[in-house]
């Protein structure tokens, strides 16, 4: 089940890549070369996904291998209303032709595109999907490739409470004059909105803290030395007690990649309007360490 890739290419591969690599990029314009990356929650198929950004992000980079971490394409939503327009197909296009050009493709499905999850193990239009990876860097370190809504379980409750706090806060804010009022007409003391809210800021922050170390503990177990996942939106790059986790974070809001460079360091890439300049510095950068 756990592939252990190597990352020889046959030369044929690399030869193709080099010549798709020409035509795809206009003059002047530069790829970003990447030993490998990681994306996940796209969510192709709704209306927040940044496809324009996810297609300037594909087209202006260069990869061994691209893994793509789940919530890909968000079956839930297409199956409830569908929406598809042009840029999405295009982003599925452009995944292709990386795949054709010589970039190995791996699709770790998620929950939000779970259909794919009966495919395990298959090839579809070069792209190899596969229920979880193992990534083995350019130094050596073996990491989990997973999406992460497994370990969702044992974080649901404080989900759940987060999301109940919530509504509760909304509504509170809405009748809190009123409620006070009563409050203190049937002799209660005042009720504090300040402290509810804080309360739920350490709900969330907990959440994500439970999840994190959720991750980076099975990889432990499975005697890896890390993780990568998405599904929670949040990217991150941390060491939780030796254990090195990552999350590629999301394409709705932050349009976040991970990105491994040649000699094996991972670094998150902010694909934003603003972080485009910092992209050329990260060109110079993986120049040098190539
Ligand atoms: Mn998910």
């Amino acid at each position: 089940m756990l592939d252990a890739p190597t990352f020889q290419a046959p030369p044929s591969a690399v030869d193709a890549r080099t010549r798709r690599a020409g035509p795809a990029t206009k003059p002047g314009q530069h790829r970003h070369r990447y030993r490998s990356a990681w994306i996940s929650d796209t969510h192709l198929g709704t209306r927040g996904c940044q496809a324009d950004q996810l297609l300037h992000f594909l087209r202006h980079t260069q990869l061994d291998t691209l893994y793509l971490v789940g919530d890909i394409i968000d079956g839930w939503s297409l199956k409830r209303s569908w929406y598809w327009p042009p840029s999405h197909g295009a982003v599925v296009r452009a995944v292709c032709e990386l795949a054709r050009a010589g970039t190995r493709v791996i699709y770790v499905p998620g929950n939000h595109d779970e259909m794919l999850r009966d495919f395990d193990a298959t090839r579809i239009a070069g792209v190899r999907v596969q229920r979880e990876a193992v990534h083995e860097t350019a130094d050596g370190r073996r990491l989990l490739v997973i999406h992460g809504d497994d370990f969702d379980a044992v974080c649901t409750q404080a989900r759940w409470l987060a999301v109940a706090g919530d509504y509760a806060y909304r509504a509170a804010v809405l009748c809190n004059h009123w409620f006070n009022r009563l409050r203190r007409r049937l002799g209660y003391p005042y009720w504090s909105l300040a402290n509810f809210l804080k309360h739920q800021v350490k709900n969330a922050v907990s959440f994500i803290s439970d999840f994190e170390h959720a991750l980076a503990r099975e990889a432990r177990r499975r005697g890896l030395d890390g993780v990568i996942c998405g599904h929670i939106h949040c990217a991150r790059h941390r060491w939780i007690e030796g254990v090195e986790y990552c999350n590629d974070g999301d394409w709705v809001e932050s349009c976040t990649a991970l990105v491994e460079h040649a000699c094996g360091r991972l670094e998150i890439l902010h694909w934003g309007s603003e972080a485009r300049p910092r992209g050329e510095a990260a060109l110079a950068d993986t120049r040098a360490d190539a």
